[in-house]
């Protein structure tokens, strides 16, 4: 094992300035609420640290919207900067300990911190690269030169991987050497909404990606295998889950559903697989917006039960 299989350091974000509909920030409460936490802990037998305290930073944001213009057409720039680089210390604090780190969103753009602080603490530790397997309907590779939307939770890999690059360090500048992923060691899970610019990414960099036309081809059996493979033995993993992968059938309460998911049963498939490694470090679960859904109730409901379950697979719940 490549973390200390009994602790768990638990960081709820309550963020929603990576993009632009609110709710987002209310998922951590909503999945600690139907009682998350209290099934690792009696279910799972896991020692939780850190507090079940929701995060939102409120001495980070600046005081208004004026304070914080457009930068390279980046929405909220300095708001998500300071945000990701406090959650990037929490994040690193866990894992410097050798705890598996739980991050709960939140939006997207979180990962900036999560994958940044946990790929330096692993680096201080074992002296090893994290790999990260991102599984999710998009990318989130853009540019903020390429982004048609300027919301920057279609941006944490492009930062994360140094492609994006910025020296200003209120505006990620903050992200060293230390902190960055190797594109190499980067995996895709679930794709199908994959913008233009960051396709000529992908393929520029020589980016491992699967997405749902391989699910459909191979099975998610074999398409894990694959990503696994590419990944290779004994490298700390990180697993960065957007509940959007999932189909909306499953996950409706999210900002930008697309249709032709993964159903929940494949999500929990990737989330045990990665588990069996041994060698899972840090689990993202992100993107539940509990004000976001058709039928509100039911919807909410599902999305919620969803993410538990992911959560719960990731940490070994369903494994004999
Ligand atoms: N690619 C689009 C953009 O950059 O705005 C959509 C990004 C959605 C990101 C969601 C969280 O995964
Ligand atoms: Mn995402
Ligand atoms: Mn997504
Ligand atoms: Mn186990």
């Amino acid at each position: 094992y490549l973390s200390n299989q009994e602790d768990l350091g638990i960081v709820a974000v309550g963020f929603s300035g990576g993009q632009g509909k609110v709710g987002v920030d209310e998922g951590p409460e909503v999945l600690i609420k139907s009682g998350l936490l209290t099934q690792l802990h009696t279910e799972l037998g896991y020692n939780i640290h850190g507090d079940d305290k929701v995060h939102l930073y409120p001495e980070l944001l600046p005081k208004s919207q004026d304070d914080d213009p457009p930068y390279r057409g980046m929405k909220n720039p300095l708001a998500v900067s300071a945000v990701t680089r406090r959650i990037a210390e929490q994040t690193y604090e866990h894992s410097r300990q050798g705890r598996m780190t739980l991050t709960l969103g939140g939006d997207h753009s979180i990962a900036i911190g999560t994958v940044a602080g946990v790929a330096k603490a692993t680096r201080e530790r074992i002296g090893r690269e994290t790999a990260v397997i991102w599984v999710d309907a998009h990318a989130d590779i853009n540019t903020p030169e390429d982004s048609d939307s300027g919301n920057i939770h279609g941006m944490p890999l492009a930062f994360l991987t140094g492609i994006a690059k910025e020296e200003r360090e209120e505006y990620f500048g903050w992200i060293k050497e230390d902190m960055r992923l190797n594109p190499r060691k980067l995996v895709y899970i679930g794709l199908r909404d994959v913008d233009k610019a960051e396709k000529r990414i992908l393929r520029e960099h020589n980016i491992k990606a699967f997405s749902m036309f391989d699910i459909d081809r191979h099975g998610i059996g074999r398409v894990v295998e694959m990503a696994l493979a590419h990944i290779g033995n004994d490298t700390p993993i990180h697993l960065s889950f957007d509940v959007d992968a999932l189909d909306p059938q499953w996950a409706p309460s999210t900002g930008t559903p697309v249709r032709g998911g993964l159903t929940l049963r494949e999500g929990d498939y990737i989330c045990e697989s990665v588990h069996q490694t041994g060698s899972l470090v840090a689990v993202d679960l992100v993107e539940v917006n509990p004000k976001l859904a058709e039928d509100q109730m039911v919807g909410v409901q599902e999305t919620v039960r969803a993410g538990c379950s992911l959560v719960r697979c990731a940490l070994g719940e369903s494994l004999l």
